[in-house]
């Protein structure tokens, strides 16, 4: 037997008796998923109780967020179904992998964003990946709207959450969770926005618990396997969401007409997941929770600075939600927590810089000032 590891191919590879691949289906992707559990060490300590956080960290998928998981199982499914073109509303991150996985499969792709609400770097990559942007003078949820409208009209494929092959791929960063840890975590933090990705790491953690011992074997095991396979998982983690305050229908227990949120991504007032994500927290025997903007973005300066790790600000309220949590003592001590880590924070530079300011020094190009400079920040 070879002990030289089989090329990473992406999670339709490695997770393919788990998801709906069929044999010979064209599969299209970017090796997307297989993304790093950080253990968030400085933190952990800092909130006591003995607890572990790791973050799940997708801003490290081919596109810089989740969505890539579940684009490679939606698009591979259009293609397999001869559709030509396909279709989305978006906050960003789901224009920016509809257009990259769309290009790969040599198929068109058409994304609704609202105007003048998308982070500069989601607009940047939908655009030179050659989707065809459409900026409407409304919110995510007209958006929404109109593209389930839109499908009836034209033979073009939705790649939104309400596409079920999208949760399928998602799933999987649950699969990869528990293959690292070797178990479940106790509790898993999330953001929520279309609710799209609690529902699909509910299904994740469940369908993993479901087979114990587990018998599937990953994508690498018929040669040398790279990676660790637990024997036993028959525990699901507790669901947490946390929504960011001005776009929070799951605490308002509605939708929420004119949803506001620094957290541009998860700025949704209407989610189409809406019982598939109460279902999670209830089973879970879970909550959803809301931060304010103020919130959110202290969590993620706290993250960049203490772990140095840069998520966009939507991101960061799953480990500002859970270090909230943690005081007010709704968390076990004890615990092993982990918090997904959505998008990478390069997709909204202007975010972070305007929170940063004062951060650069302006001084002259003289050695003298410099080393003034640093020496007297020591
Ligand atoms: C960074 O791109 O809905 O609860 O259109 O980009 O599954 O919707 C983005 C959602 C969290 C919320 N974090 O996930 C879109 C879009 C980031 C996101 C969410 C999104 P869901």
């Amino acid at each position: 037997m070879s002990t030289r590891p089989r090329h990473y191919l992406g999670l339709l590879d490695r997770y393919r008796d788990r998801l709906p691949v069929t044999p010979g289906m064209r599969i299209i992707s970017l090796c997307e998923g297989n993304t790093p559990l950080i253990p968030l060490e400085n933190l952990s300590r800092e909130a006591g109780h003995d607890v572990k956080i790791y973050a799940k960290f997708e801003g490290l998928n081919p596109t810089g967020s989740f969505k890539d998981r579940g684009m490679t199982m939606a698009v591979t499914q259009a293609v397999h179904e001869g559709t030509k073109a396909v279709i989305c509303a978006s906050t960003g991150n789901t224009s920016a992998a509809a257009a990259a996985y769309a290009a790969r499969a040599g198929v068109r792709a058409f994304v609704l964003i609202p105007e003048g609400k998308i982070a500069l770097g989601k607009l940047a990559q939908a655009m030179i990946q050659g989707a065809v942007v459409v900026q409407i003078e409304g919110n995510f949820d007209d958006g929404m709207r109109i593209v389930k409208e839109m499908a009836d009209a034209a033979p073009i494929a939705i790649v939104n959450s309400i596409n079920p092959y999208r949760l399928q791929g998602q799933k999987t960063a649950a699969f990869e969770i528990v293959d690292e840890l070797g178990r479940a975590p106790d509790y898993h933090c999330i953001p929520v926005g279309n609710a799209g990705n609690i529902s699909a790491y509910w299904t994740g953690f469940s369908e993993y618990a479901a087979v114990s011992p587990r018998t599937a074997a990953c994508g690498f095991c018929t040669d040398a396997c790279a990676f660790p396979h637990p024997a036993v998982c028959d525990t699901r983690p507790v669901m947490v969401g946390y929504q960011a305050a001005g776009s929070a229908p799951f605490v308002r227990g509605g939708p929420v007409e004119n949803p506001e949120t620094i957290a541009t991504a998860i700025r949704i007032g209407n989610p189409q997941s809406w019982h598939l994500a109460w279902a999670a927290v209830n089973e879970s025997g879970g909550w959803v929770d809301e931060l304010t903007d103020e919130e959110i973005l202290k969590a993620q300066k706290l993250l960049a600075e203490r772990e140095g790790v840069f998520c966009e600000p939507a991101s960061a309220i799953s480990v500002g939600g859970l270090l909230r949590d943690i005081k007010a003592g709704k968390i076990k001590p004890g615990s092993v927590i982990t918090c997904t880590l959505t998008g990478h924070g390069l997709k909204d530079p202007d975010t972070a810089i305007k929170q940063s300011d004062g951060a650069v020094l302006r001084i002259p190009a003289d050695t003298d000032a410099v080393k003034r400079a640093i020496l007297d920040r020591m």
